[in-house]
């Protein structure tokens, strides 16, 4: 069930901070505890598909920036002071860090990138960068002196021969210390330079924004796919022409005819941008539910169903409505599947009582579809 971030007003902050300003809330979230240990957050980097990375600040190289999975020897060799781990997507795999989300559902779901955690030793940091996302910057275990900068683009210096974006010139104009449970938010292109005070743990919450070029790109592909070649450019109402090589104001209004037909299809939009924004990284778990399951023999019995902690679900209701979950479109047809799918993207299960109240042989279909795929799993 949704949590709420003390002294912070959805409302305010959305109309005066999200995406606009800087705010630090002091004790976001009191009485804070990790809800990972830096062992296991080092463990969780030792496995193939959890994407982690390591930065030294004095490496190899300045900067050195190394890939996971790491080995228990590679953290056994580690210098003293000044390095960084983070691991991607830990809500992903810690259903505690995934909870951690029930203080952001005052904002799309959809709009979510990962729960990022980064655990660094004294004086460790990643450098002054700018990040394309919005991040909350929660501080679960020890200090971080963060250094806060203006709106920088890619315009800005970077620090040559490393791989990570570094701004080369950073002016701070704000510097805070963060203890557990502090909060900071950022909106896109805010310079910040974080600096471990004695080890910390720091939890980014970050929600991403698609590009302009990746919404032209995705959604022509997706339109394309769907079209057959015999749809053509067509100019039967051709008047002779003066120059041969003119093209004129009336080849251009074909043109954006032709555009404007599926730019203005709201449904076709809402079915890329749903299964688009419903994609995930990390399909996980699958073999087990769907060995449960068949285990069961399809029965669903006296378990939760429960939307697994790496899977996303959304909804459209417009002229059609659609219904999404990890990249896959479910054409809506009755109201009890989309009152299943509302419940999911809020409560993020349902109970024995729920589904098994449900006669409906479609939304029942629909359940069994996603076990199969591994959008929900079978809870005590
Ligand atoms: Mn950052």
């Amino acid at each position: 069930m949704s949590k709420a971030l003390k002294n912070l007003i959805p409302d305010n902050f959305l109309s005066e901070y999200w995406q606009k300003k800087t705010l630090l809330i002091r004790q976001a979230i009191p009485d804070f505890s990790p809800p990972i240990s830096a062992d296991e957050l080092a463990g969780l980097s030792l496995e193939e598909d959890v994407e982690s990375r390591l930065i030294l600040e004095h490496g190899e190289t300045p900067w050195e920036l190394r890939h996971g999975p790491f080995t228990e020897e590679t953290f056994s060799s580690l210098p003293e002071s000044h390095w960084t781990l983070l691991v991607q997507a830990v809500d992903h795999w810690v259903p505690e860090v995934h909870d951690l989300l029930e203080y952001f559902r005052f904002l799309p779901s959809w709009r979510l990138e990962d729960i990022m955690i980064s655990y660094a030793t004294d004086g460790g940091n990643v450098g002054p960068h700018y990040d394309q996302f919005d991040v909350f910057l929660i501080q679960a275990e020890g200090k971080r002196r963060w250094q806060i900068g203006p709106v920088y683009n890619d315009q800005a210096p970077m620090v040559k021969n490393t791989p990570l974006h570094i701004l080369s010139e950073f002016d701070a104009l704000e510097d805070y210390v963060l203890e557990p449970g502090d909060m900071l938010y950022l909106p896109p292109g805010v310079g910040h330079h974080g600096v471990a005070q004695g080890d910390c743990m720091t939890i980014s919450v970050g929600f991403r924004a698609p590009s302009h070029r990746d919404i032209l790109m995705q959604f022509t592909d997706f339109v394309a796919d769907q079209l057959s070649e015999s749809l053509r450019y067509s100019d039967a109402d051709q008047q002779p022409v003066s120059n041969p090589g003119k093209i004129d104001e009336q080849a251009i209004d074909r043109i954006q005819k032709i555009l404007r037909q599926y730019t203005e299809d709201r449904s076709l939009i809402a079915q890329w941008f749903g299964s688009a924004m419903t994609q995930i990284r990390h399909p996980q778990g699958r073999e087990e539910t769907i060995e449960r399951w068949s285990l069961l023999n399809s029965e669903f019995g006296d378990y939760n169903l429960r939307v697994n902690e790496g899977s996303r679900i959304a909804f459209y209701q417009g002229a059609h409505a659609f219904v999404f979950a990890d990249g896959e479109r479910y054409p809506y047809t009755n109201e009890q599947l989309i009152t299943f799918a509302k419940k999911l993207c809020t409560q993020q299960l349902l109970q024995p009582e729920e589904w098994n109240s449900c006669k409906d042989k479609e939304s029942q279909q629909w359940l069994i579809t996603l076990i199969m795929n591994g959008v929900l799993y079978l809870d005590e």
